[in-house]
């Protein structure tokens, strides 16, 4: 096994900068840089030189950290030096000098945690969200997952799981014997499975990951001029989309990311709905507007509320600073997004509606890979339920096993590892 090592802080220059290095040479390179060893687990103040010309390079903190209670498993070590460019250019140097050493690849110091059993797949995935993470409500259902709240659970799936083929196992033996079989037991083991299907139908009810990475997606839509493009600029707090009053200006979609109490949304603004449309352009952009409103997680219409083309749909009567105009009959919100009048209104059932897609305070979400597995244990336990004879019951367990082991990670496939650890920064 090599030695890796890679600057795990920012891009320098910064004020500190964290080389950190793991692998069975770790404890030896420290010795090299540091000319001791520092005691284990305890920061101390080290002049850091290079091994071979035994020049001063720096003086920082080092910390020394033996496997295999480490965030690798493995020997551990950390240098804590000054972050400028020329500081940690030559520190990296000088370990890349240090024989059985090579630098990291993205992600490494992760897939190492994980192939050492210190983290399971869902809690890396977990740790992937937390450094992605830009909002309140992503950082906390991340934080989540990476802690192994969800792990937890799928450890006990994989419990009943055994102790049921287990039953299953035993109750088969009880058959080849000809014996008379605990009456009970069949009984038992189906309300079992019953149970565990219904819990993992319960998990399924949770929030997206990827709606709460990529935003709840909220659609303006309506006629032109409705004042739909003026709204979003509003809600966004910038010029995403141009406003003019010649009808038919926005004749594309535009998404507009943005952080609203703490969650994410992704707004979008669409082509004005028309019957006269004026060219194929157009035409184009209202299919986009009409495929976006199918789409939409919340959809603010803002055309007549009797027009609206879903019945979820929040109506808006816009422009209300306007002297003489009436509120819209039937509309749910009368705003003006110049004035700001009824804004903070808008923006409360928005939150009140996202609130629902996104996960809470102590929950977390399901990404798209650990929702499917979660469907095939739960498809699985279904066709156990459908059938009499225990040794198709035995089988379908199995799968259910073999999906919960894809959960952790256990039985994961090369491609889905390095797709997932791809994807952190060298040094995490
Ligand atoms: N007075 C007033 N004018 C508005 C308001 N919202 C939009 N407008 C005007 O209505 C026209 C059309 O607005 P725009 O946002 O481009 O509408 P869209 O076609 O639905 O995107 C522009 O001249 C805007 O300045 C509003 O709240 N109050
Ligand atoms: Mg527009």
């Amino acid at each position: 096994m090599d030695t890796i090592f890679a600057l795990s802080s920012g891009q320098p220059p910064a004020a500190i900068g964290i080389i950190r290095i793991s692998g069975p040479c770790a404890g030896e390179a420290l010795r090299a840089i540091c000319g001791r060893m520092p005691n284990p687990r305890l920061a101390s103040v080290s002049l850091f030189s290079d091994p071979q010309s035994g020049e001063a390079l720096d003086r920082g903190l080092a910390l020394w950290f033996p496997g295999p209670a480490t965030a690798t498993g493995e020997d551990l070590a950390e240098l804590h030096c000054h972050g400028g460019r020329a500081v940690t250019a030559a520190l990296l140097e000088a370990l890349a000098r240090i024989g059985g050493l090579r630098g990291a690849m993205p992600g490494e110091f992760t897939r190492r945690a994980f192939e050492n059993g210190r983290i399971d797949l869902s809690e890396a995935e977990g740790l992937s969200d937390l450094l992605f993470a830009e909002t309140e409500s992503q950082r906390r259902a991340a934080m989540m997952m990476a802690e192994g709240h969800f792990s937890r659970k799928v450890t006990d799936w994989q419990e009943r799981l055994l102790a049921l083929s287990a039953s299953v196992e035993a109750a088969l033996d009880f058959s080849d014997e000809d014996d008379v079989p605990d009456a009970g037991i069949e009984a038992r083991i189906r309300s079992s499975i019953a149970g565990l299907a219904d819990t993992l139908q319960r998990e399924l009810a949770r929030p997206d990951a990827e709606r709460l990475r990529d935003g709840v997606r909220v659609v303006l839509a309506g006629p032109p001029n409705a004042g739909k493009s003026t709204l979003l600029n509003a809600l966004v707090g910038r010029d995403a989309a141009i406003v003019s009053d010649i009808a038919g200006t926005t004749r594309d979609r535009i998404e507009a990311p943005a952080a609203i109490g703490g969650i994410p949304f992704l707004f979008t603004d669409t082509a004005g709905l028309r019957a006269d449309k004026q060219d194929a352009i157009e035409a184009i952009g209202m299919a986009r507007a009409e495929q976006a409103i199918a789409a939409a997680d919340i959809l603010l219409w803002m055309g007549d509320p009797a027009d609206a083309p879903r019945d979820d749909a929040v109506k808006i009567s816009a422009k209300k600073d306007v002297a003489g105009l009436q509120a819209a009959a039937g509309a749910d919100l009368d705003l003006s997004a110049i004035s700001g009048d009824g804004m903070a209104e808008l923006i409360g059932l928005l939150l009140q509606r996202a609130r629902g897609l996104v996960p809470g305070e102590g929950d977390y979400a399901l990404h798209a890979r650990q929702r499917r597995e979660v469907e095939v244990a739960l498809t699985a336990l279904s066709g156990a339920l459908e059938t009499d004879d225990l040794l198709i019951v035995a089988e379908h367990l199995r799968l259910a096993r073999g999906a919960m082991d894809a959960l952790t990670g256990r039985a994961g496939t090369e491609d889905m590892l390095d797709a997932l650890f791809g994807k952190f920064c060298i040094g995490k």
